[in-house]
């Protein structure tokens, strides 16, 4: 899977996508990351990519053709049916349902937003859908563009090992279920014990525990997480 990403600072996604598992990754070709650094279609020799905005106000607002050159850069080489997706407060919030529909996409080209925003006329043009990681402003959609990436990459087959995806195992699909606790050495840590029965060697037990541990915490920390999809479309 390729991720297009139109931004102007195109090394933060470089860095943030060089490490850990996303950076194995890259490396093994499971995914691309393909930062598109929008000055590179600057209107002038100034780099110019803003301009204040018509009707007044502070701030700038990020040109419209240098994103549209940027686009059309990345339309020639990408699959024209793949989703543009501007990071944006106004999208719909990012849920793990989300994250696994794309992650089935070939590529996807991510548009990252600073300064007041974006020529409105350029996200009319392009934009096929506009997501948020939440309700808070960021100063810029790259740690956006980096989340929404984190979380579909993992997604992904061949991103996780073995031993990353075998957690996921016993839970189902689109629904997120909150992890039960870990524990490693030592077994005692400032006179907190670990729990008995991670230490009988029982894994049928085991199992049971964590299951339970896992339902428990979801229903006491993040009850509305515990709502099928179809209940929650009757509120
Ligand atoms: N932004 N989820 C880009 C966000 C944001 C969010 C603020 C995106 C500034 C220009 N993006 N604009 N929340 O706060 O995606």
């Amino acid at each position: 899977m390729t991720f297009h990403v139109l931004t102007l600072f195109p090394e933060m996604i470089t860095e943030a996508t060089s490490h850990s598992i996303l950076g194995r990754a890259v490396r093994s070709n499971a995914i691309q990351v393909n930062p598109v650094n929008i000055r590179d279609f600057a209107v002038n020799k100034h780099g110019q990519v803003d301009d204040s905005p018509y009707g007044g106000g502070a701030g700038m607002v990020m040109m419209a053709s240098p994103i549209y050159d940027a686009y059309q850069h990345v339309a020639n080489m990408a699959n024209s049916n793949a989703p543009v997706i501007y990071l944006s407060p106004q999208g719909k919030v990012l849920t793990q349902a989300k994250a696994q529909e794309l992650s089935s996409l070939k590529e996807i080209i991510l548009l990252c937003g600073h300064y007041e925003g974006i020529d409105e006329r350029v996200i009319e043009e392009i934009v096929t859908e506009e997501i948020s990681i939440g309700d808070y402003v960021l100063t810029g959609g790259e740690p956006a563009a980096l989340v929404l990436m984190d979380a579909v990459a993992r997604l992904v087959p061949g991103v996780l090992g073995k031993a990353e995806s075998f957690q996921d195992e016993s839970f189902a699909g689109d629904v997120l279920q909150l992890e039960y606790p870990h524990y490693t050495r030592p077994p005692v840590f400032r006179g907190r014990e670990v729990p008995e029965v991670l230490l009988s060697g029982n894994h049928g037990k085991i199992a049971e525990w964590r299951r339970n541990a896992s339902l428990e915490r979801t229903r006491r920390k993040r009850p509305e997480l515990e709502l099928s999809p179809l209940k929650k479309n009757l509120d």
